[in-house]
């Protein structure tokens, strides 16, 4: 019942992009989204960091991700890869970070791919973790290629009021990530996702909700427990 896949991607060197397109074809599928976390989780590479090689490094890899996304007409996720800052070194982590951005988008407008910035809860990353900081940054960039990805999981922990702060910012948000507050599937937990979903709708957001969850009791399971639930509402 779904109508798109996202996919998490350590290096876009390491994926057949030909496979993936037949797989899709067969399948009637499509690559909504390339989650590009493990860049970072696995080999630290930010747009943060103050080391201009490791950076430059970053970047690269980012422009391997949206060759990947042109291909699959789909968009491409900064997540973690933006990186934590060093508050007593602020305004280099930020000018790095800026620095890097633009570079990203310039080549994500030539190559036509949109790219997802995602507002991260406090605990994973240290800055930009509302709508309202992400929304000011991306808006400070001014491209229609850069929008902002909104995660239910990171907003129960960051927003006053989630509702507000999606109708408020609504023309930044291009994509969604649904997981309960408990990062398992939706009706797992406690969040409101009726509140998220009339909200969405009212802003008349035409991108996609990704699953983004803890595959408990077992992958398949988690993924149609969550689409059931969503569907009643
Ligand atoms: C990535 O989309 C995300 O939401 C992070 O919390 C994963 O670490
Ligand atoms: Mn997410």
């Amino acid at each position: 019942g779904f109508q798109a896949v996202e996919i998490h991607v350590r290096c876009a060197d390491e994926v057949n992009v030909g496979e993936i397109i037949e797989c899709c074809a067969a399948n009637n599928s499509r690559i909504s989204t390339i989650g590009t976390g493990m860049s970072y989780v696995i080999d630290k590479l930010s747009l943060t960091d103050l080391d201009s090689l490791r950076r430059k490094t970053a970047i690269e890899r980012l422009k391997g991700y949206i060759d990947m996304a042109a291909l699959l007409n789909s968009g491409v996720i900064i997540g973690s890869m933006r990186g934590k800052v060093d508050y007593s070194n602020y305004e280099k982590h930020m000018s790095a970070y800026k620095d890097s951005i633009l570079e990203v988008i310039d080549y994500a407008e030539y190559k036509k791919v949109y790219i997802y910035l995602e507002a991260i809860n406090r605990y994973e990353i240290n800055f930009h973790n509302t709508i309202e900081e992400m929304a000011d940054f991306i808006e400070s960039i001014n491209s229609s290629k850069l929008k902002m990805l909104i995660d239910t999981f990171h907003m129960n922990i960051e927003e006053s009021d989630m509702e507000d702060s999606i109708k408020k910012f609504g023309s930044c948000i291009g994509h969604v990530h649904f997981a309960d507050n408990n990062r398992r599937h939706p009706g797992a937990g406690q969040f409101d996702f009726a509140k998220v979903i009339n909200a969405l709708k009212e802003i008349g957001f035409k991108g996609h909700v990704a699953f983004e969850y803890l595959p408990y009791p077992d992958s398949d399971t988690a993924a149609k427990n969550g689409l059931d639930y969503l569907l009643k509402l």
